[in-house]
């Protein structure tokens, strides 16, 4: 029997009010809804060949053999999609990232989202992108944003959905690389550890909520300066509950960067940090501001590269 293949391009998200917990038992439910952009520019790139000649599943990333955790991840979204096929077929997976991988720069979420996509179309499943943006969040809770363009909600229990354009603001956002390598704490472990060990875990919960609230409410009434400091805030509150169960993500040169911004605010800039999983700083930046704000920050001590991006499009079959 000949393969069936798909390819699927998808981006990753940043959020701006942030995911960082999971209700408790199965499924992936996020504790708190969140709000992301997603981010054109950077791009993971994957193949489904679904194939009756394996013997088992294949996944490759970046062209190397990966982990048992990470095959096994993939094995159980191929699962849910065969079982939604009734197929028995097993696939070979490729995924290409053009951008740093598993190190807080969001490629899971790109990474499950083009294979959610790829995988659906080609065991021949026919489906919304609600569908899609579900069985991404299964795998990884952020990957279901990554499914659309534009500014996009996750709500606990409820597929993710756009809430506003690409051009719903004048944003760039300026991601500062600080390290090349992968990171030590997968985001699924820091946020159990939070969860489990932090005394300000409950507080975060609660913050998240009306963080989210106010921060839906400023994109939707176009309040940019609103969304940045809110966006900073939500950052900020994720990574205070999370250091308090020792969960650092933080260099010394996310530090210098966020200072960085502190002094841009300073002197008169829209600028806003936010940090995820990992040790860089995306750069909440004005449109017109982003070419003198990206050099200003490639100036920081630590901070290896700044990519510019742009609000992008969602994930699609190519
Ligand atoms: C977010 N992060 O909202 C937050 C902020 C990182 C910091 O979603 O366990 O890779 O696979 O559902 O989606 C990273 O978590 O975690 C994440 P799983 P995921 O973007």
């Amino acid at each position: 029997m000949s393969a069936r293949v798909a390819t699927a391009v998808a981006h990753p998200n940043i959020a701006l009010a942030k995911y960082w917990g999971k209700k408790d038992g199965e499924g992936n439910v996020p504790a708190v809804p969140s709000l992301s952009v997603t981010l054109g520019g950077l791009a993971t790139t994957t193949t489904v060949s679904v194939d009756a000649g394996l013997a088992h599943d294949h996944f490759s990333l970046g062209g190397h053999v990966t982990s048992d955790a990470e095959r096994e991840r993939v094995r159980e979204l191929l699962d849910r999609v065969r079982a939604r096929a009734g197929s028995k077929d097993f696939a070979a997976v490729t995924s290409v990232n053009d951008f740093p991988t598993a190190s807080g720069l969001a490629s899971s979420a790109s990474g499950f989202a083009a294979l959610a996509l790829a995988a659906l179309r080609a065991y021949g499943v026919s489906s919304s992108e609600a569908d899609a943006a579900d069985l991404a969040r299964a795998s990884s809770a952020s990957a279901g944003r990554s499914i659309f363009g534009g500014y996009v909600e996750l709500v606990p229990g409820e597929p993710a959905r756009p809430v506003a354009p690409v051009d719903q603001l004048p944003l760039r956002v300026l991601v500062c690389v600080t390290s090349e390598a992968a990171k030590s704490t997968s985001s699924r472990s820091g946020m159990n550890a939070t969860k489990a060990r932090s005394p300000y875990y409950a507080a975060w919960v609660q913050s998240a909520e009306k963080n989210f609230k106010e921060l839906r409410a400023a994109l939707l009434s176009r309040d940019l300066e609103a969304v940045g400091a809110l966006a900073e805030q939500s950052a900020l509150a994720m990574h205070a509950s999370a250091l308090a169960a020792g969960v650092v993500y933080f260099s010394g040169a996310t530090l210098e960067a966020y200072r960085e911004v502190q002094q841009l605010r300073q002197q008169g800039f829209f600028a806003f940090a936010t940090m995820d999983a990992g040790p860089h700083v995306k750069v909440l930046v004005h449109e017109r501001d982003a070419d003198v704000l990206a050099k200003r920050l490639d100036a920081v001590p630590g901070v290896l590269r700044v990519i510019v991006a742009a609000p992008g499009a969602g994930a699609s079959i190519v």
